[in-house]
Order: structure tokens, then C-alpha cells, then sequence
């Protein structure tokens, strides 16, 4: 009978954003396992008791990579390892019922991305002039910044310059970015090229020497001041001619897609923004701003609410709105903070980020603290004593990787009630361990507050 009253589908488009490393991958396997062995006493979503059934998974759209799904939960259970850096774009799609859903099965879709390609989101809608005038303003204004680029913006003073010294000092610049935990690297490829290869530890002038700012070694191009663009219009043209075809090869098909998601999870990784200093937090927060500002998350201008309500009740999904309207802001990695410091966690989340949602009319957001995968234990800790956990290190104390071994005990960093005014790079340390899973191929990993975002997310 159930079968006979579900006539009809609700899509569902998530978006999962992120700076790399943040845990979206992880996250996103966590969740697709505890929906499709789904138990409701681990996994509580929607309404009380609710259970899920037919779960079955879809082929992705076309043009979208699958999600390596079975890859990622292999390596988490089989080879206790986290799953490798993502190097594409990917979506995961399935469907299935849910008890508190009467009328309608769920179509879910799924979306991941490397981290990196979030720092080109201020392409979209600009074109080269504009997206020049954005980049100089950013280096001439802030402080650390000047410094990474202070070869390059010498060479833009210079009466005569050539393309080569350009794309030089600009490579030499978005090097020095990267040695000093600035994730804002545009073009993105000179962190993660067309291949999926990623930047490897290096100096400066090594990674200059080997990574190209543009699709390829011949489609490079940076930013130009106003006086260069006049002084050398034909090159001013063929950076732009470059801008157009980096942007519409890799940009858009990457960025867009989240436009017209329902919802969207954005993880702050605040151990990372913690560990990394102050000028990590600046750039991550002014990457958010500017992909909400090209996602435009919120109700759509001239539909509202109501017709929204409207609409979900009585059109097919295919005319259901197509911009996202709800927001789950998460800070991942909830199991490498001390329980004490968890409230903290979300806190300084919130102080970060909530003004950014609340300038949206119409958005639904919250804020999760979240483990994908419980990875540690803690061991009780007096209000201002040493926050001690226990897991298996992935690191030994000079920071290389160590093949797993027994648990041990180690010391976490107490989180501060607010984002300090100042930090440097390595005063909050986090040490990072080897996945807990339970070896059972059907029994999903323990998590917190997943299922929290997944009620939130999907509906
Ligand atoms: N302890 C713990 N560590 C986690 C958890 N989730 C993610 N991590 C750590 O974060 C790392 C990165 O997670 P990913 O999911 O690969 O990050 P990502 O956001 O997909 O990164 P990119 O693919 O580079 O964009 C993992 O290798 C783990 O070390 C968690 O729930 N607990
Ligand atoms: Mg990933």
C-alpha cells in the first residue's frame, strides 16, 4: 500500500564545500554508508523513529564523475586509511523511501569537490579586468599578502615588462601563498592541475619552477593593473582569451553545479583555521563570502516563501525551485577536540561565519560541530588542565607519516572561548589519527551529529 500513495519523487541536491582537507569526503562517505544501512537507533533522521528502506544507488548525471563511494569506505575499512585527496569533481546519486515521507520517495544527489577549486569561485560572474582589479586589491591592502607578492607587484611597476617575468613573479607569489598557509590560490591548478596532481611540499621557487597558473604551460595568465592592460593591450588580450577558457573549463562546471543545489553543507574546519593562524581564518572567510556571493544562497528575489511552500507541494520535482535555501554550516572533526572544548568549537564557528548567512533573506541555516568518524577517546580533564585523547597518531613529533600502530595517549589543544585578535601559524596544535571503523562491512562508523545534518539537509 505504501508503494501505491508514493507517487511521486522529491529531489534533493546537496552540496558539500570546503577548503581541502576540510573532511568533505570523509563526511559524504560516512553519510551515504549510514543511509544505506540505515539504523535508526544509530542514525536518527527526520522524525522520531523514522526508518529507511529501498535505498538503491543511480547513475550520476551526465558530465559528473561517480563519487568513488566503494573506493573511499574500502580504504577506511579495509586499509584503516583516510581516502586519498580528491582530484575531481564527483556527484553520488540514490534514491530511497523514508517512513516520515508519505506521498513521496527521496532522489538524492551528492556532491564533492577538491577543496582548492572554492579559491576560483570569485571568477564566476567577473571577467578578466574585473577578477585583475579583485586579486591586486586584495594584495595591495593586506599585509600578509604584499609580502608573499612583493615580486610580483614590483615587476607590475616596472616601465618594461615581459610575459614570462609576469607569470614568473606571479607563479613565485602563488608559491609563497601556499608555504604560508593562504589557501586563497587562484588559478586554482597551480594547487591542484587538470591531472589531479597536486602541489608537493617544496621552496618557493621550486614550485614556481614546476606548476603553471592557467590550464596548461601555454594557457597561463595572472592579473594585470590597469596601466599594464593599456600599456600592453594585445598580451592584456591574451590573458583574457585565457581567463575565459579557464573559467569555462574548469570554473563553471565545477562551481555552478552548487548554484542549484537545495542545500548546501559548508565545513569550517576551525582545527585547521586554529593550527594555521590568523591569516588562514581571513582567507577561508573571505572564500566563504565570496561563494555565497556567487551561489547566492537564500530565497529566490521573485518567487518568496509561499510560493516556495507551494511548490514543493504541488509541482513535480523537475519545477521545484532550483536555488539552495538551506545551509548547514559544520565544523568537522569534532573528535580531535576535547569534549570540554566541544561547545567552544561551534561557537567560534558561528562567530565566524553567521553574519555571512544572516545577510540572506529567506535562508534556513545551523550550526553543526561534527564527526564523520569518531576516531579518538577522551580522558577526563579538569577545566584547565591538559585535554588528553586517545587514538592511533598519524604522525610522529616532526610533523612524517607513520605507518599506524597502538593506540597512544596525546595532548590536544584547548580551543579559546573567541577567535583570538592574533595568532601564529602552530600555536593550537591537533594531531591527527588513523580511522577508527568498525570492520563489519554493513555497520557505518561512528559519528556525531551527522545525522543531525542530514535531517537538516534533506528534506
Ligand atoms: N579525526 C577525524 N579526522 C577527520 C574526520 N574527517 C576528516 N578527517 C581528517 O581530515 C582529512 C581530510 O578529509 P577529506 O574528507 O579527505 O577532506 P576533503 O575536504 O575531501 O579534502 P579535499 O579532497 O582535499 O578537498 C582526513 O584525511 C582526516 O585526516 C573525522 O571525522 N575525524
Ligand atoms: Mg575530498
Amino acid at each position: 500500500m505504501n508503494n501505491l500513495l508514493r507517487w511521486k519523487t522529491t529531489e534533493v541536491r546537496v552540496g558539500v564545500v570546503g577548503l581541502y582537507n576540510a573532511g568533505k569526503t570523509v563526511l559524504l562517505t560516512s553519510l551515504i554508508n549510514h543511509l544505506q544501512d540505515h539504523d535508526p537507533d544509530r542514525f536518527p533522521i527526520g522524525s522520531p523513529g523514522t526508518t529507511l528502506r529501498r535505498f538503491t544507488i543511480r547513475e550520476p548525471d551526465a558530465g559528473w564523475a561517480a563519487f568513488n563511494y566503494t573506493g573511499y569506505r574500502d580504504s577506511l575499512v579495509n586499509y584503516g586509511r583516510w581516502p586519498e585527496k580528491t582530484k575531481d569533481r564527483s556527484q553520488f546519486v540514490c534514491q530511497f523511501e523514508r517512513s516520515d515521507w508519505t506521498f513521496s520517495d527521496c532522489l538524492l544527489k551528492l556532491y564533492d569537490l577538491p577543496g582548492e577549486r572554492i579559491a576560483d569561485a570569485a571568477m564566476l560572474g567577473r571577467d578578466f579586468t574585473a577578477w585583475s582589479e579583485r586579486m591586486l586589491h586584495q594584495f595591495v591592502n593586506d599585509t600578509a599578502y604584499r609580502t608573499c607578492c612583493a615580486a610580483f607587484l614590483d615587476t607590475l611597476q616596472q616601465a618594461q615588462v615581459t610575459e614570462t617575468e609576469l607569470l614568473a613573479t606571479y607563479r613565485l607569489a602563488l608559491a609563497q601563498l601556499i608555504l604560508n598557509y593562504k589557501p586563497l590560490v587562484s588559478p586554482s591548478t597551480f594547487l591542484l592541475d587538470l591531472k589531479g596532481q597536486p602541489a608537493r611540499p617544496a621552496s618557493a621557487e621550486e614550485l614556481a619552477a614546476v606548476r603553471y597558473c592557467g590550464l596548461d604551460e601555454q594557457q597561463q595568465f595572472c592579473p594585470l593593473s590597469e596601466s599594464l592592460r593599456h600599456r600592453y593591450p594585445d598580451l592584456a588580450q591574451s590573458f583574457s582569451e585565457r581567463y575565459n577558457r579557464y573559467v569555462q573549463s574548469i570554473v563553471e562546471p565545477t562551481i555552478a553545479a552548487f548554484r542549484s543545489c537545495t542545500a548546501l553543507v559548508v565545513l569550517v574546519d576551525v582545527t585547521m583555521l586554529l593550527a594555521g593562524g590568523v591569516g588562514m581564518y581571513d582567507d577561508n572567510r573571505q572564500i566563504i563570502r565570496d561563494l555565497f556571493e556567487v551561489l547566492a544562497p537564500g530565497e529566490h528575489p521573485l518567487l518568496g516563501p509561499m510560493a516556495r511552500g507551494l511548490s514543493k507541494v504541488f509541482l513535480p520535482h523537475q519545477f521545484r525551485p532550483r536555488w539552495i535555501t538551506r545551509v548547514a554550516f559544520c565544523a568537522p572533526k569534532l573528535d580531535l577536540v576535547h569534549p570540554q572544548d566541544r561547545d567552544r568549537m561551534n561557537l567560534l564557528m558561528r562567530r565566524m561565519v553567521e553574519r555571512l548567512a544572516a545577510d540572506r533573506d529567506g535562508l534556513k541555516y545551523d550550526f553543526f560541530n561534527v564527526s564523520s568518524v569518531v576516531s579518538t577517546k577522551a580522558l577526563p580533564a579538569a577545566p584547565n588542565g591538559p585535554r588528553v585523547l586517545v587514538g592511533v597518531p598519524l604522525r610522529d613529533a616532526s610533523g612524517r607519516k607513520i605507518p599506524p600502530g597502538p593506540e597512544q595517549r596525546f595532548t590536544t589543544a584547548e580551543l579559546p572561548d573567541d577567535w583570538p585578535a592574533e595568532w601564529p601559524t602552530g600555536r593550537y596544535v591537533f594531531p591527527e589519527v588513523y580511522p577508527r571503523m568498525p570492520a563489519r562491512k554493513d555497520y557505518p562508523p561512528d559519528q556525531v551529529n551527522l545525522d543531525r545534518v542530514a535531517t537538516f539537509v534533506i528534506e
